[in-house]
């Protein structure tokens, strides 16, 4: 099972929290004390949290973690169906914004070309 090492009122732990709700996965959650980071130092190396260890391998930085649960995710689901491409959140993020960018410049081509029928 994944183990998620956390201390309380941690927003980048909370955010792994989400993204671990989101993906439903269920993890053993490391209460440490704020105070006394001995056992996080011992596991990953180094002080903060979050820090998650899958099997051994240990991922440190919030946004590292979602990357790799991202990662995780999609692998499974492209070996559950091969011939589904997989979705991967963060590139659809991307194309929304690129669509976003497109309609307002034909948009914007088109207002210039009513007001040029205006004049
Ligand atoms: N960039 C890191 C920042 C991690 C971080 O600053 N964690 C805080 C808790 S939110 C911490 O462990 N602080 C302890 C300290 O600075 O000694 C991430 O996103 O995970």
């Amino acid at each position: 099972m994944l183990q998620f090492y956390r201390v309380k009122l941690s927003t980048n732990a909370e955010r792994v929290a989400l993204a671990l709700a989101h993906k439903g996965l269920k993890v053993e959650s490391i209460w440490v004390p704020y105070e006394d980071r001995s056992e996080v130092r011992r596991v990953s190396g180094q002080d903060l949290v979050p820090v998650l260890v899958d099997d051994g391998k240990v991922v440190i930085d919030s946004m590292e973690i979602v990357r790799y649960l991202e990662e995780q995710d999609l692998t499974t689901a492209s070996q559950r169906n091969p011939t589904l491409p997989a979705m991967d959140l963060r590139i659809i993020n991307q194309e929304l914004v690129h669509a976003k960018e497109l309609v307002q410049s034909v948009m914007e081509e088109l207002r210039r070309a009513r007001e040029k029928q205006e004049n």
